[in-house]
C-alpha cells in the first residue's frame, strides 16, 4: 500500500494506523500547493479531490477520505482492536465520534488555515471550535480513549487535529484531560514514528 501524505495535515491520522497496525506500507509525499507527488505522479491523478490523504492498495485502487480511510485499515487486522467489528452498536458509536472529529473539528478548523479570513469570522469559528473540544474532553474526563479503556483509529484523528489547535491560539491547558490524552497519544511508539518519518521526509517542489 501507499499513503499519499503531507506533514501536519490529517493524512497523519491513517499515518499513525499503519503503524499501530505494523502494516507494509510506502509514504509519498504529496506537495498539497503544487499537487506534486515525490513519486512523481500528478497528485490529482491519484485524488482528483485535490486533498490528502490517499491510500493506494496494491491492486491500484485509491481510497480516499481519511474517516473511512483509517476503518479500512482496522479491519485489515481486526485482532489489534483499532476499531469495534463491524456491524456492532460499538461501531456505530466509532463512526459517530469519527464523524464528529470530521466535521466539527476538522472541518470547523481549516478555515482558520486561511490568513485572508476575517478577524470576525477566525473569532466565531474560534468559539465554535472551543465548544466541540469541551464536549471531547468531557468524553475523556471519565476514560482514556474515545471509546473506552484501549487506544482505537478514532483516536489517531483526536490527536492529530488536536495537534493544530496552537496555531490557532487555542490552548488545550483549558481542558486538562485533553491535554493530558495528547500527550498519553503523543508518547505512543508508533505514533512518536509516524511524526519522525513525516518530518525527515523530503520536501517535494
Ligand atoms: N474530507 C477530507 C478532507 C481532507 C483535507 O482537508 N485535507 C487537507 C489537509 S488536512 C488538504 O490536503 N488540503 C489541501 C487542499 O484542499 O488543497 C478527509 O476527511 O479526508
Amino acid at each position: 500500500m501507499k499513503l499519499y501524505f503531507a506533514p501536519d495535515t490529517c493524512s497523519l491520522s491513517p499515518h499513525i494506523v499503519l503503524r499501530e497496525l505494523g502494516l507494509p506500507f510506502e509514504l509519498i509525499r504529496v506537495n498539497n500547493r503544487s499537487k506534486r507527488c515525490a513519486d512523481g505522479n500528478d497528485f490529482y491523478r491519484i485524488n482528483p479531490k485535490g486533498y490528502v490523504a490517499a491510500l493506494q492498495l496494491d491492486d491500484g485502487r485509491i481510497l480516499t477520505e481519511g474517516a473511512a480511510i483509517v476503518q479500512y485499515l482496522a479491519d485489515l487486522r481486526p485482532e489489534i482492536g483499532l476499531a469495534p467489528a463491524c456491524a456492532t452498536f460499538e461501531r456505530v458509536r466509532l463512526q459517530e465520534w469519527l464523524n464528529f472529529i470530521t466535521a466539527e473539528i476538522h472541518a470547523g478548523a481549516s478555515p482558520l488555515f486561511n490568513d485572508a479570513l476575517p478577524v470576525e469570522a477566525k473569532t466565531l469559528l474560534r468559539g465554535k471550535l472551543r465548544q466541540r473540544l469541551a464536549f471531547a474532553a468531557q468524553a475523556l474526563d471519565e476514560q482514556d480513549f474515545l471509546l473506552g479503556n484501549r487506544f482505537g483509529v478514532a483516536d489517531a484523528y483526536l490527536f492529530t487535529v488536536l495537534r493544530w489547535m496552537e496555531r490557532f491560539a487555542i490552548d488545550l491547558n483549558d481542558w486538562p484531560s485533553l491535554a493530558r490524552y495528547r500527550l498519553r497519544i503523543g508518547a505512543r511508539e508508533p505514533v512518536r514514528a509516524a511524526l519522525a518519518a513525516e518530518a525527515a521526509s523530503p520536501e517535494v517542489k
